[in-house]
């Protein structure tokens, strides 16, 4: 296989609204972020994925933009970004930016354009249908509830929102969308940035009849199977990739909703014509239910293995993985799948990272994972920010699909903003964030967790973190060597192999908090091994292995 930059990479995404406020305003900003370069620098990582800081009416924190081209006031100007980027650079960091082309703000000019009149030269540049029968033109309900659909009384028609009204998506089907995308991309580039993160790239090609969808339990038709790797996404990519991506030097990475392991390897196909890799939503989905994520179910590891082990076998040459349990639209993990009660999150926390950072493919850290961050105790609906919490409260508990207390548990558990809590600095005023008012809580648990604190500490979670990074750096097995998953019944231990040109890791990772026993599998029985990491002190490799609670240990032979 070749070898590539994006493919040694460990990337750490950070959410510019919660990590680092520089001047008070209680929002986070890009001189907030150049701050903390060192302490990036010093985690080990090599590219920051930065979630969008164009201009925007933060509809949806950002993913609602009105001027690709320039800079959100609240997070500065564009010299703080050029300062940002060249600060990172000096360090050897490069910088990947968030690219949301399914849909602009309904404030961005073309928008505001192509609303006005159905001559307008920018009316094609979305999606209009003219009403059925007085009522939306079919029955799809928008990922942020309600319908997929808005009324527009000025020309009497309506326009396609998959995700709030305010982010109208665009016709991907007019090569004149496709031309400015592609010059705002270009423009980017010339920028020296390093790459793009896709938002709901799956998502941008739409099958042309629009028919109407399976009707779910929030009474709205699901839009999945007609715009998930629609009709022309691998030419529009390819297309891409041949005006735009194949100029430059980037790490590319798209947002795939729905994507399967067929559709993967096209898109992040390792010939290059389109991607590099692809975010995948299989294991995230596998605590989903009749209410879409709304629930409390607990996802189940064999569940979780066969997921992944699917992944990595099927991609294994022919397209790249990429590795992530966190990011800003998901609760942390570790309370999750994990266990964040005082006496096991750390060692939980760093067994996850072990099972994850073991793994072939390309993986992400997200903001505040390295310091084993956790869900939040929110209290009320207004302790809340992001619409698609508040949004499918009132949806669900309106249409008395599920009550109101029941949702709040759902939400303190699923809830994003569990993830866009702002990151623990220290144990001082608002964890070290901000000087004025944080525009969402602290987690009140900042005292205990909180960088400063770990950074003191040699066997904190920071530095198991800075060790799996290193490790992937040193060994290119972890990075290239083969995947293959021990003992898939088991429901408490995760066991895979990893081999390269004779070498091999055994990794164990042990999910649950009582002790397991394993037998040391045959073809390593009497064979000299070491130990690369674990999350104990003192793992021992014996014929009779003992795992205590949330113990991963990674064998070298
Ligand atoms: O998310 C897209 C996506 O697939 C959503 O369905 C996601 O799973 C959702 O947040 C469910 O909880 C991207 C961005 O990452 C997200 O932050 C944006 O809100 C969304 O697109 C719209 O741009
Ligand atoms: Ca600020």
């Amino acid at each position: 296989m070749e070898r590539t930059w994006w493919k040694e990479a460990v990337v750490y995404q950070i959410y510019p609204r919660s990590f680092n406020d520089s001047n008070g305003d209680g929002i986070g900003d890009l001189n907030g972020i150049t701050e903390k370069m060192d302490y990036l620098k010093k985690l080990g990582i090599d590219v920051i994925w930065l979630s969008p800081v164009y201009e925007s009416p933060n509809d949806d924190n950002g993913y609602d933009i009105s001027n690709y081209r320039g800079i959100m006031k609240d997070f500065g100007t564009m010299e703080d970004f050029d300062r940002m980027l060249a600060a990172a650079h000096e360090k050897g960091i490069r910088i990947v930016m968030d690219l949301v082309v399914n849909h602009t703000s309904d404030e961005h000019p073309w928008f505001v354009e192509s609303r006005k009149s159905k001559d307008n030269p920018y009316r094609d540049y979305y999606i209009w249908r003219e009403g059925k029968d007085g009522k939306e033109p079919n029955n799809w309900g928008s990922c942020f509830s309600g319908s997929a659909w808005e009324y527009d009384k000025q020309t009497d028609m309506y326009y396609l929102h998959l995700f709030s009204r305010k982010q109208p998506d665009l016709n991907w089907d007019n090569p004149k969308v496709r031309d400015e995308v592609f010059d705002m991309m270009d423009w980017w580039c010339r920028k020296e940035i390093d790459g793009f993160r896709m938002d709901v790239i799956s998502l941008i090609s739409k099958v042309p009849e629009l028919p109407d969808g399976e009707v779910g339990k929030n009474g709205y038709g699901d839009y999945g199977p007609y715009v998930c790797n629609g009709p022309h996404v691998h030419e529009y990519l390819q297309e891409m990739n041949r005006r735009v991506l194949s100029k430059y030097d980037l790490l590319t990475v798209g947002e795939c909703s729905g994507v399967t392991v067929e559709e993967a390897k096209k898109y992040a196909s390792l010939d290059g014509k389109e991607l590099n890799m692809v975010f995948q939503f299989e294991h995230m989905d596998l605590d989903g239910g009749e209410s879409f994520k709304w629930n409390e179910r607990k996802i189940r590891l064999t569940e979780l293995k066969q997921v992944l082990t699917k992944w990595q076998l099927s991609l294994m040459g022919k397209a790249w993985n990429s590795l992530y349990w966190c990011n800003h639209d998901q609760p942390r993990m570790l309370s999750r799948l994990g266990n964040d009660s005082p006496q096991s999150r750390e060692v939980s926390a760093k067994m996850l990272a072990t099972c994850l950072h073991m793994m072939q493919g390309t993986p992400y850290v997200y903001q505040g994972e390295e310091l084993g961050m956790t869900n939040v105790p929110f209290r009320t609906l207004e302790d809340f920010r992001d619409i698609e919490s508040i949004n499918a409260y009132h949806e669900l508990v309106g249409k008395g699909v599920i009550d109101g207390e029941t949702m709040m548990r759902y939400l303190r558990y699923k809830s994003r903003d569990n993830a866009r809590t702002p990151m623990q600095w220290n144990d001082g005023k608002n964890a070290g964030f901000t000087e004025g008012t944080p525009w969402i809580m602290v987690n009140p648990n900042y005292k205990e967790i909180n960088a400063e604190e770990e950074l003191t500490r040699e066997d904190s979670v920071f530095y198991y973190y800075q060790k799996l990074i290193r490790l992937r750096h040193e060994n290119s097995i972890i990075v290239y060597g083969g995947y293959e998953l021990l003992l898939p019944e088991h429901e408490a231990l995760y066991v895979y192999t990893r081999e390269l040109d004779g070498e091999k890791l055994l990794v164990i990772c042990n999910f649950s908090s009582e002790e397991q026993n394993m037998e040391l599998p045959e073809e390593f029985a009497g064979k000299e091994g070491s130990v690369l990491i674990s999350n104990y002190e003192d793992p021992k490799l014996e014929k009779n292995l003992t795992l205590r609670a949330y113990e991963a240990v990674v064998f070298r032979f």
